[in-house]
């Protein structure tokens, strides 16, 4: 059995956990972890695994239209694996891990605030930006976008919108400065009118489970 994160979810120092504190701050970062839980859980067994890493940078693989022993596909497997060997480490899991909801959040919550933002995200902001550019010009253009969008089956006029927002110049595409940013807002960002809350589309509204009571144990 998996070991239950639920009810601890880390906080920031000066924010507070149990019970009637939850801070808005917090449900906001929440909102957007359970959001991403939502597109790597694709068979939607409320379990992700590494298979479910696996499978995305396939996908992503194959949005771009590289082969699976390309160079790019292999780089794209090479980052998810370490993606996923720093969520299980996070919780002190092994590979073979499966993290319900709460736990990839709670993983997730971890990696972006203890580890190096550079160390943790930008290989996949590399490595994303390196697959879906596929013409070249270091930008994504709106097809491009939607095309590494769909690989989380992020419908189209969803992701459009996203584009729309995280295209901050305006330019039509996105820089690596601007998908960069973005990653970072929606890892670590507080603000709600955030352009990089919409990374992979329109958020959801997280409705956080009620605080966790344990019954008192009482023999059989
Ligand atoms: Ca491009
Ligand atoms: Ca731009």
């Amino acid at each position: 059995m998996t070991q239950r994160a639920h009810g601890s979810f880390p906080r920031g120092q000066d924010t507070t956990i149990e019970g009637s504190g939850r801070n808005a701050v917090d449900e906001l970062i929440l909102a957007k972890l359970h959001n991403r839980f939502g597109l790597f859980d694709q068979d939607g067994d409320g379990r992700v695994t590494k298979a479910d890493y696996d499978a995305i940078a396939e996908r992503l693989a194959e949005a771009a239209g590289q082969a699976p022993d390309s160079a790019t596909a292999r780089k794209l497997r090479a980052e998810y694996d370490a993606g996923w060997a720093r969520m299980a480490a996070e919780l002190g899991r092994g590979m073979d891990a499966e993290l319900d909801e709460d736990e990839f959040a709670t993983a997730w919550y971890g990696v972006s605030r203890e580890t190096d933002f550079g160390t943790a995200v930008l290989p996949v902001v590399e490595a994303v930006m390196t697959a879906m550019d596929t013409d070249g010009d270091q930008h994504l253009q709106a097809a491009e976008f939607t095309r590494w969008l769909a690989a989380y089956g992020v419908p189209a006029d969803a992701a459009a919108t996203a584009f729309t927002r995280l295209d901050r110049d305006g330019d039509g595409r996105i820089s690596h400065d601007e998908l960069a940013q973005a990653f970072h807002e929606y890892f670590t960002g507080t603000d709600p009118d955030l352009p990089g809350n919409w990374l992979y589309g329109p958020l959801p509204r997280y409705t956080p489970s009620p605080p966790h009571t344990v019954p008192p144990h009482t023999a059989p």
